[in-house]
């Protein structure tokens, strides 16, 4: 490394002290933590952001929420040049960079790493980082911070994209390396017209009602209220009305917002007794969730939930459906590339009942462990992969090579028969593709997508929850010593350390008809969860509950005693 460069790194990293006795780790979904101590991480992500960009050549970008966090608390993450979330391999530097104590333990460490990984920086390298965030009061001085991370090394240009929702962020740093438009225009204009491309083609015997058209929307007083406000008013066909938009001076994500809803299972602020049977969603604090909902009666603040599990069902009902008529017999081609690998991907937090439904449809459905990088890896491996979170984070995938033979079939049968069934099928498909978020779950195109195909079918949002009956669940968290002492394997559903703990609750599950537990430590919390599924709600709940002694008397303080 030049002497210039390395002094240039440790002058700005001298500005921005690592806040004493401060540990933080990248975890699920970058560093987050109060946004008071953040300065020196989100700096130092600067720097990473611009090596990884030198490394791969390609821009990168870089993005400041903490998303259903509280609004004091904030955090940082890399796009990856694909538009992903950052390569895992770099995650242990990036450990390493946010806790080292001084500028020149900062310098060497990073002297080391561009060594080991071979990247090239002799002083001419280039790099790009678009930045991206979120609504939160302390973003703006972060992404100074940030900025001036980036500026502190040889060739690396920051360009301020303002406040974002982080799919966005995502989908313009995956556009920009295709050499596709990457501004906010271009992702309104992609995902509002290929949803209007859906509505056209919807078959003229589905009957609707007025009321099929109507969604009322938590914004979780976020940026994904202020985006769809925005969005809104380029859409035909679905009437959308914002509630927690952010400018009403409600708080971000208190007591509004899709964790909430999912976790709590009540309505959101701003909701209520004159909601009841209309079809409601809600975004999380960044817009990569949404869950959807209805007010069943007028007597409580209970929801009747549609979460993620469900949503990755009705996506994969409708793709099964369209590939089974664009394979129709009749063709006068043969199936030979037709039969997609069309697969499903879930964690252990996946309604037993959703994961029943999705075999019976004669899918395939593999499990990860919890966290989007996980789930993504797994669905880019089928032709089209559809991943969900329970909590509303998902997309569908589709591989480049499936996508050019669907093109070339939709040219050939518009010659031969324009406006078939087929040619309809493999239009929907490619609408789908253009409409939905290739780069990581976006709540805005999962909502339209959403909307678009309970249109298609005719489905009310009640329709559309008796796909199957969740089976009742109940989630805990237990505080405890240290939760790495909890290991898992198998997706997560086995405890293998500490030892005697995963027979224990073994021996607790086989007690409750349709029983299934399991623990994991949280990958954002110092807790660990557990989790329970049985038959009736009392019996879950008295399996998370014993449960959730058993981790306490081996690990915890022993409140439970
Ligand atoms: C993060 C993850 C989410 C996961 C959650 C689990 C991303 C973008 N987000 O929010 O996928 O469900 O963490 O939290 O990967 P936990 O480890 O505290 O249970
Ligand atoms: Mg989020």
């Amino acid at each position: 490394m030049k002497e210039e460069q390395s002094l240039l790194i440790l002058q700005s990293a001298s500005l921005f002290a690592h806040p004493e006795g401060v540990k933080l780790s990248y975890g699920t979904a970058g560093f987050r933590a109060d946004a008071s101590i953040l300065k020196s991480t989100v700096h130092r992500v600067g720097m990473l952001s611009a090596l990884r960009s030198i490394k791969t050549q390609s821009v990168v970008g870089l993005m400041i929420t903490a998303s259903h966090n509280k609004v004091t608390d904030n955090g940082v993450k890399i796009v990856d040049h694909s538009g992903g979330m950052l390569s895992q391999e770099w995650e242990p530097f990036a450990d390493q960079l946010a806790n080292a104590e001084t500028p020149e333990a900062l310098l060497s460490l990073i002297t080391e790493f561009i060594e080991k990984e071979k990247i090239p920086f002799d002083g001419v390298q280039t790099a790009e980082i678009l930045l991206g965030r979120d609504t939160r009061p302390s973003g703006e001085s972060l992404l100074e911070a940030a900025m001036q991370g980036i500026s502190s090394i040889f060739g690396a240009i920051a360009l301020d994209l303002g406040i974002l929702t982080t799919p966005q962020l995502h989908w313009m740093v995956r556009a920009r390396n295709k050499g596709i438009v990457a501004t906010e225009p271009a992702y309104f204009e992609q995902i509002s017209s290929s949803f209007r491309c859906l509505l056209d083609l919807i078959p003229n015997e589905t009957e609707s009602n007025k009321m099929d058209n109507i969604v009322v929307v938590d914004g979780a007083d976020g940026v994904g209220g202020e985006k769809l406000e925005v969005l809104k008013n380029m859409l035909t066909g679905l009437v959308i009305e914002v509630r927690n938009t952010g400018k009403g001076g409600g708080l971000l994500n208190d007591g509004v917002g899709a964790d909430y809803v999912q976790k709590e299972k009540v309505v959101p602020r701003g909701f209520g007794s004159d909601d009841v049977g209309i079809r409601c969603a809600s975004l999380d604090g960044d817009a990569d969730r949404i869950v959807f909902f209805t007010v069943p009666d007028n007597s409580s603040s209970r929801i009747d939930l549609v979460d993620g599990d469900k949503i990755l069902s009705l996506f994969a009902l409708f793709i099964k459906e369209q590939l089974s008529i664009l394979t129709m017999e009749g063709n006068e081609n043969p199936k030979n590339n037709s039969e997609a690998r069309l697969g499903v991907v879930q964690t252990a937090y996946a309604n037993g009942a959703s994961t029943d439904y999705l075999k019976q449809l004669g899918l395939e459905v593999i499990f990860t462990p919890t966290g989007v990088k996980h789930l993504h890896e797994k669905a880019a491996q089928f032709d089209i992969g559809i991943y969900f979170e329970a909590n509303g984070h998902g997309t569908i995938l589709f591989s480049e090579s499936w996508l050019s033979w669907l093109e070339a079939r939709n040219n050939e049968l518009s010659s031969v028969s324009d406006g078939s069934e087929q040619q309809k099928a493999a239009l929907r498909l490619i609408s789908v593709s253009k409409l939905i978020n290739p780069a990581v779950g976006d709540a805005l195109s999962c909502l339209l997508l959403v909307e678009a195909i309970l249109q298609h079918k005719g489905w009310s949002i009640h329709k559309w929850n008796e796909l199957y009956q969740d089976l009742p669940s109940r989630q805990l968290k237990v505080k405890v010593v240290d939760r790495t002492a909890v290991t898992t394997t198998n997706a997560e559903t086995i405890a293998v350390s500490p030892p005697g703990i995963q027979e224990a609750i073994d021996a607790e599950t086989v007690k409750y008809p349709k029983g299934r537990c399991f623990i994991r430590p949280s990958g954002t919390e110092d807790v660990i969860r557990v989790y329970a599924e049985a038959s009736t709600q009392e019996a879950a709940d008295s399996l998370a509950d014993s449960v959730a002694k058993i981790v306490d008397r081996s690990l915890g303080f022993g409140s439970s005693e």
